[in-house]
């Protein structure tokens, strides 16, 4: 039986993190959880112990440890296959792969100028053109994934999947920035915010004192409010 450890930075903040643990979380199995400061100088000599690439999320599954928070859900599903990760048919893994290497790999303006922070809220913000055509994006991709796929639940594929975990992060980033989205898009975002696992994640995060960035909108944000 596997003995999962989940590195992880600071819950407000760390948004790669809150995959890794979500993922971890999905097994079902016996979790320990580390839990290292971002921007602290001990960071980086804790996390020299864990993880070569000196990064959270890390998961370590006994001696063996799995960095990348991708490679950390692909783990997950690997050791707990019992469990709902990806849609059966080819359709719709097909999309979900997709989507889930889009969100991996993509979004550069909405990683740089919205960063998580789940204590924040804004409203009345105007987004530059570019973030704006990211957030557009993202907006179609759960309308497409809701109406073609998620018949059967709330989440894009219907259960909460390993594409759940992986755009987790940015439906957070949407709440916090106050984006305007179509019904179809805004009941997924809830499920997402509603959904037992994120809670205890989230209510963990407004516990933690640590301030990491500054309070300040990054200059692709108007606050017209
Ligand atoms: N591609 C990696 C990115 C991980 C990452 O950048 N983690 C951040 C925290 S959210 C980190 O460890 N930052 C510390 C640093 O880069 O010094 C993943 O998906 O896990």
């Amino acid at each position: 039986m596997s003995h999962l450890k989940i590195i992880i930075g600071n819950k407000n903040y760390s948004s790669w993190s809150l995959r890794g643990w979500l993922s971890a979380h999905h097994t079902g199995l016996a979790i320990d959880e580390v839990c290292l400061k971002l921007d602290t100088p001990s960071f980086y000599s804790e996390i020299e112990k864990y993880s070569p690439a000196r990064k959270v999320p890390t998961l370590l599954d006994g001696d063996i440890a799995v960095w990348d928070s991708a490679a950390i859900i692909d783990y997950c599903a690997k050791i707990a296959p019992e469990k709902y990760w990806w849609p059966a048919e080819k359709p719709a893994y097909a999309y979900a792969r997709s989507i889930f290497g889009e969100m991996h790999s993509g979004f550069p303006l909405v990683r740089n100028h919205m960063p998580m922070n789940l204590k924040d809220r804004w409203q009345g913000l105007v987004f530059s053109k570019a973030l704006q055509a990211e957030l557009d994006r993202i907006e179609a991709i759960f309308t497409h994934a809701r109406l073609e796929y998620g018949a059967d639940g709330a989440f894009l594929f219907g259960a909460f999947s390993a594409v759940d975990m992986m755009f987790a992060p940015v439906v957070t980033r949407l709440e916090t920035y106050g984006v305007t989205l179509s019904a179809t898009a805004r009941s997924y975002v809830d499920a997402i915010l509603n959904y037992p696992a994120f809670q205890v994640w989230k209510s963990a995060a407004l516990l933690e004192s640590e301030i990491v960035e500054a309070d300040q909108l990054p200059y692709d944000i108007k606050y017209l409010g």
